[in-house]
């Protein structure tokens, strides 16, 4: 990718609007070096719209260009994202229009996390489906122009995840919203951390979705989850494992309602860019 770079005008980075900060590569801005960026907040339409409000105006404050985009329901989304990209290059255009010189197409590459809607958005500018993208982390395998629009072209990329040991909760974030081969992971735990999070963000929600006590732990959730679902261990018991497995699924497909997992004013600013 770093080697591709040389050959892009300018990248559109894609993170998750339910996770904007989990979702950041930090050294893509490095590898940049001083290419313009578009930053796309995907799945804005399984986030919380206030939330997402808030990551955009905090992006704004530091100048980059971005938008909240929902690329799977929001039919004008391609022609917003053709509309910023051609704003970020107008410069250079105009320079070689000056010159006498037809400015050729954009060539831009979409860079972000597995999973996070890059395939899916180049096949929506394109409007068809050049590139396979599908609802698990590790689709695209390979770097692929594809000429998605008279005006662009994009460079596909196979999503990249980057250790950031610093800090659990960006481990469990990713892994929450599937970003993370979950074959790997204990799933129990996993639920356990999320419903954590989310009581934080949104005290009572889970309570009343799932019919539990006022002041249940993130184990009594699940407890309460299994009860209404009726999932029962052979013994009668409530399958909270299952009910973990059910959580999870659910929360990805964003049938828990609009959820943002990391708000703006709790990440550091700098880290933001
Ligand atoms: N709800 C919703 N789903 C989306 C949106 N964008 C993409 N998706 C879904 O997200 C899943 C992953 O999309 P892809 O386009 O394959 O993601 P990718 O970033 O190319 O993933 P890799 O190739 O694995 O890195 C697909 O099931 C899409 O339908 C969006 O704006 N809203
Ligand atoms: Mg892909």
């Amino acid at each position: 990718m770093e080697e591709r770079l040389r050959a892009v005008d300018m990248i559109i980075e894609l993170r998750d609007a339910r996770m904007p900060n989990a979702s950041i590569n930090p050294i893509l801005k490095e590898l940049a070096s001083g290419k313009p960026r578009l930053i796309l907040l995907s799945k804005s339409d399984m986030a919380d719209p206030i939330a997402t409000k808030k990551w955009i105006e905090a992006l704004k404050n530091e100048n980059v260009a971005c938008l909240a985009v929902d690329i799977m329901h929001d039919s004008s989304c391609a022609k917003k994202i053709i509309k910023e990209a051609l704003l970020l290059m107008e410069k250079k255009r105009e320079a070689k229009r000056a010159k006498g010189i037809r400015p050729r197409a954009i060539r831009a590459m979409a860079c972000g996390i597995p999973n996070v809607g890059k395939s899916t958005m180049i096949n929506r500018i394109a409007r068809k489906n050049t590139v396979k993208a599908a609802d698990k982390p590790g689709v695209t395998k390979s770097l692929t122009w594809i000429h998605a629009d008279e005006e662009l072209d994009v460079l596909d990329t196979p999503g990249v995840l980057w250790p950031k040991f610093d800090d659990e909760k960006i481990g469990i974030v990713l892994a929450a919203l599937g970003s993370i081969n979950d074959d790997i992971l204990n799933k129990k735990s996993l639920a356990m951390d999320t419903i954590r999070i989310i009581q934080n963000h949104y005290p009572g929600y889970l309570e009343e979705l799932y019919d539990a006590e006022k002041d249940a732990n993130p184990n009594g959730i699940l407890k309460a989850l299994a009860n209404k679902r009726n999932l029962k261990k052979e013994n009668d018991e409530l399958d909270t494992k299952r009910a973990a497995e059910l959580f999870l699924y659910e929360l990805r497909k964003g049938k828990l309602g609009r959820l943002t997992l990391e708000h703006a004013q709790e990440s550091d600013q700098e880290v933001l860019e």
